[in-house]
């Protein structure tokens, strides 16, 4: 454990919580970071199933840490812009997780940081967090070549496991794009837990939002295939099942989603590669009315 350094988890949603319990479990040093407007406490409580701990807080990063980031799309570019005004960012290593693809935000990352992608299932109900669906997580960086860094991946594995490394980070977030986009948006059209797409959905659906995915991915470079696409997000699902998605928690607390990073994206980036998305576009736009009709309620 020589090179190791104590967790600052940052995202109090279910999946960052859940790391935050499962690294504090472990009798690892782990604690959270609040955001700058939360009121001021100087510790939090966090149950998951039976279990219960009591984890210290701060406001900002103070000294060299491993960051454990789970947080929304549209919250990275300020949590990115945060983090590099605290010098003590600079020896800390910073493992990211969000849903969909960025786009500006991305030129504030650093080529070392490590992207994190999972299948794993979890929301929040009032205080406790429910690991409603066991999946399978992906680590990796970037920028090819980079080691592998063995202890920061061993405790993360044994908090949530299975961790795989993958060297080929950006393929690995494309499935999870495409994932999320063939359950997300359903969830909220058909108002429904992830187990209930499978009856929900139309093949044919499925189909046309996978294909126009791997159209855009291929101009990207990346070579997807529409069938495994749909495969695993039927997987996940089915593995799933109990979970409402994030987009449907989301939307359930009146919150913004992350639709234009998903099916949005999707729309935006492949016209702006000169290709029509309209299953994707049209998907975003019936997020977005449905969103809108609940906030004018
Ligand atoms: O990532 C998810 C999400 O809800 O955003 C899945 C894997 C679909 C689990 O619900």
């Amino acid at each position: 454990m020589s090179n190791a350094l104590p967790w600052l988890v940052i995202g109090q949603g279910a999946i960052g919580s859940l790391m935050a319990i499962r690294l504090a479990e472990q009798g690892l040093p782990v604690q959270l970071k609040l955001r700058q407007e939360a009121p001021a406490k100087t510790s939090t409580t966090l149950t998951c199933g039976d279990k219960s701990v009591r984890l210290p807080t701060t406001r900002s990063v103070t000294q060299a840490c491993w960051i454990f980031a789970a947080v929304k799309a549209y919250d990275v570019a300020p949590l990115l812009r945060e983090l590099h005004q605290s010098p003590a960012f600079r020896s800390s290593t910073l493992v990211l997780s969000y849903n969909g693809m960025l786009n500006d935000e991305a030129t504030l990352l650093r080529p070392h940081d490590l992207h994190w992608v999972t299948t794993h299932g979890a929301y929040r109900e009032l205080d406790r967090v429910v690991h409603a669906g066991h999946g399978q997580s992906w680590l990796g960086t970037q920028q090819a070549g980079l080691a592998q860094p063995q202890e920061l991946c061993k405790q993360l594995a044994q908090a949530l496991p299975p961790l795989t490394w993958d060297a080929n980070i950006a393929t690995r977030r494309w499935h999870k794009l495409a994932v999320n986009c063939l359950i997300n948006p359903f969830t909220v059209v058909h108002h429904c837990r992830n187990g209930e797409l499978l009856q929900q959905v139309s093949a044919a659906q499925w189909q046309q939002v996978a294909e126009e995915i791997v159209a855009l991915a291929a101009v990207r470079g990346i070579e997807l295939e529409a069938a495994r696409l749909i495969d695993h997000a039927r997987q996940v699902a089915s593995a799933t099942a109990a979970n409402r998605s994030s987009m449907l928690q989301d939307y359930r607390l009146g919150r913004t989603t992350e639709i234009s990073y998903l099916n949005g994206f999707i729309a935006s980036a492949s016209a702006e590669a000169g290709l029509t998305a309209p299953a994707n576009a049209a998907l975003a736009q019936q997020v977005l009315e449905l969103s809108r009709d609940r906030d004018l309620r």
